[in-house]
């Protein structure tokens, strides 16, 4: 291919480094910035999710793991993957269409973690979804709680931690046992969660990503 070729591939699809190196040292203000001018030279929304910056949350957690950074550095890059998110979320969620389904949404107890589960409740939004999103650290009775009061079609549930992946059993073995578990399909996903895990515990269905998770909820409506 020749050179003027490649230039002009890599001007079309642009070069958001800059998007990537903010998350990265935990700039929120700077993050937030590019963000938005990237939006405004029209740059498509998933395009800067999924090439730029869920890469530079990946390279915090190997930084993470190698010592190199630590708890702060966690917490200043989150704060700026999530401003940089901000101007990004209600054009995930402004599908314009019709509810099509209703879904209870949070991260499991003892996990901190919402960037994806956000993520995740945005694109429902965006594909006509009702989401329920009941935050962070949620605990098994909540999810049972608010399942009976707004009776939705699916339960999603994210974990990022190992060590909270049996929450998610807790909350499927619940609803058996409140005799509701046939009334509503669940739904698993996070980091750590493979589709062997989720057919473990007896989730009905399995996201690796926020648009596989929006897949997935729409066949389990269909089921
Ligand atoms: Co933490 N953390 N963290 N952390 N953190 C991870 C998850 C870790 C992998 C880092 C590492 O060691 N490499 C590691 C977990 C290891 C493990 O158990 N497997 C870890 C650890 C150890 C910890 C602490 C224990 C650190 C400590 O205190 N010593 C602590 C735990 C606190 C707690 O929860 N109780 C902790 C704390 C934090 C912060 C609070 C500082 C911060 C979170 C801020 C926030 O969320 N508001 C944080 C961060 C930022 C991370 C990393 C760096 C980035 C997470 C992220 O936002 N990714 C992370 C490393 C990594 O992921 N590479 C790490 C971007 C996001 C878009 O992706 O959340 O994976 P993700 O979501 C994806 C998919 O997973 C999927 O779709 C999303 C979009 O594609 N998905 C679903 C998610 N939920 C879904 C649900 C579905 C379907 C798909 O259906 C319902």
């Amino acid at each position: 291919m020749l050179d003027s070729q490649l230039w002009a591939e890599e001007l079309l699809m642009g070069d958001f480094s800059e998007l990537h190196g903010a998350i990265l040292n935990g700039d929120d203000k700077l993050a937030l910035r590019l963000t938005k001018e990237a939006l405004d030279k029209g740059t498509d929304p998933s395009e800067l999710i999924t090439k730029w910056m869920i890469p530079a949350m990946d390279e915090v957690g190997r930084l993470f793991e190698a010592q190199e950074y630590f708890v702060p550095e966690l917490l200043l890059a989150g704060r700026a993957m999530k401003a940089a998110l901000e101007p990004l979320r209600p054009m995930l969620a402004s599908g314009g269409v019709q509810p099509t389904g209703r879904v209870v949404l949070g991260t499991v107890q003892g996990d901190l973690h919402d960037i994806g589960k956000n993520l995740v409740g945005s694109m429902l939004e965006g594909a006509g979804f009702k989401v329920f999103d009941l935050g962070i650290d949620v605990p098994c009775e909540k999810f049972l709680e608010t399942v009976t009061i707004h009776n939705p079609d699916i339960v999603a549930l994210s974990t990022l931690l190992t060590v909270t992946m049996p929450e998610m059993k807790k909350v499927i073995d619940a609803l058996s046992r409140a005799g509701i578990r046939n009334k509503v399909k669940v739904l698993v996903g996070g980091a750590p969660v493979t589709r062997d895990y989720a057919e473990e515990i007896g989730a009905d269905g399995y996201g690796d990503n926020a648009s596989s998770a929006v897949t997935i909820a729409r066949s389990l409506l269909a089921k």
